[in-house]
């Protein structure tokens, strides 16, 4: 914008030049010698600081892994503002683009996606977190087919005080999910299914949609685009309601999952960010997850969007 070229007979002649225009503190963006002198390409101070935090939010926003047509789109968005506030206004972009949904928004929900992604962790950090928030939960697990399955979420539910029971099919899961009191948070977990089972997962859909059960499709924070969205392909029988997106601390680049979720409208419901039990459970906020891709501070992007 403000860049500017300087040619001279030599580099001192040049810099002289540049020091007139833009003062002592002038950025050197680059020098160049040709045939005749050199030539000097400078911004003035106060574009440099805040030229290099304005590439900033693209080039964290890329490392996070959303994809480059997106931020280019974001970038667009952002013309005519001013460079020392485009990694906010970057922000707030992004932030509303990605579609959340507030946490025990359905009374029956249902975790299910591939093998090991955190489903049955992910519903003992639920169950707790209700718990808290003072609602009383009630755990069925469809998950039979895998030795311990049960006694997995057996032994997390005794350290809530909660029973689990077991439903082997779908008349079973449906006549448990109908005997539930008013107010009551029902939590499913599912057998993990890979994706070529499709004689299973049919199975489980099946069970699902007899319960009345919200769907919420696990998926690993870590995940490639093409895994997560064959995975996506593979649960689309089950209509998924909303997303959790487990493992995020196993991944510095979490955004393919993110712009997935942003590209199909799905919104996101959860983040899981460990292993311990209970805690490591986030509820998602857009605007504190746009931040997180630009290398924002939650109270920056905030302020921006207050
Ligand atoms: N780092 C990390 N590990 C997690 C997280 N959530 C779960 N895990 C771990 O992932 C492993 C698998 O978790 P499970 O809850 O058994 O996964 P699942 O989806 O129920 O697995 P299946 O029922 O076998 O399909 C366990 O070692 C968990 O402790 C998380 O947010 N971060
Ligand atoms: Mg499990």
């Amino acid at each position: 914008m403000n860049r500017r070229a300087f040619f001279a007979r030599d580099v001192r002649s040049a810099l002289a030049a540049v020091e007139r225009e833009f003062g002592p503190d002038a950025r050197i963006v680059a020098t160049e010698q040709e045939a005749q002198g050199v030539r000097i390409v400078a911004e003035p101070p106060m574009l440099a600081v805040a030229g290099t935090e304005a590439d900033d939010w693209r080039a964290r926003a890329t490392a996070f892994g959303l994809p480059v047509a997106m931020l280019a789109a974001v970038a667009r968005e952002l013309r005519g503002v001013p460079e020392g506030a485009r990694a906010m206004r970057a922000a707030d972009r992004l932030a509303q683009r990605i579609l959340t949904v507030p946490p025990f928004a359905s009374r029956t929900v249902a975790l299910v996606g591939p093998t090991g992604v955190g489903k049955t962790t992910t519903i003992a950090k639920l169950a707790a977190c209700a718990q808290q928030s003072g609602l009383s939960v009630r755990l069925l697990t469809l998950d039979v087919a895998r030795p311990g399955g049960v006694e997995q979420l057996r032994s997390f539910a005794q350290t809530l005080g909660l029973d689990v029971a077991v439903a082997t099919t779908s008349r079973e899961l449906e006549g448990l999910a109908s005997d539930v009191r008013r107010g009551e948070l029902v939590l499913v977990d599912t057998a993990g299914r890979a994706p070529h089972d499709r004689a299973a997962r049919t199975a489980t859909i099946d069970a699902l949609r007899g319960a009345g059960a919200s769907v919420m499709l696990c998926l690993q924070a870590s995940a490639r685009r093409t895994d997560a969205s064959a995975t996506l392909a593979a649960w689309k029988q089950a209509a998924p309601a909303s997303l959790v997106v487990t493992k995020w601390d196993e991944t510095g680049s979490p955004g393919e999952v993110v712009a997935l979720a942003i590209e199909r409208e799905l919104p996101i419901a959860w983040i899981t960010t460990g292993q311990t039990v209970p805690g490591d459970l986030v509820a998602a906020d857009a605007v504190a997850l746009a931040a997180h891709a630009v290398g924002l501070s939650e109270e920056q992007a905030r302020s921006l969007v207050r």
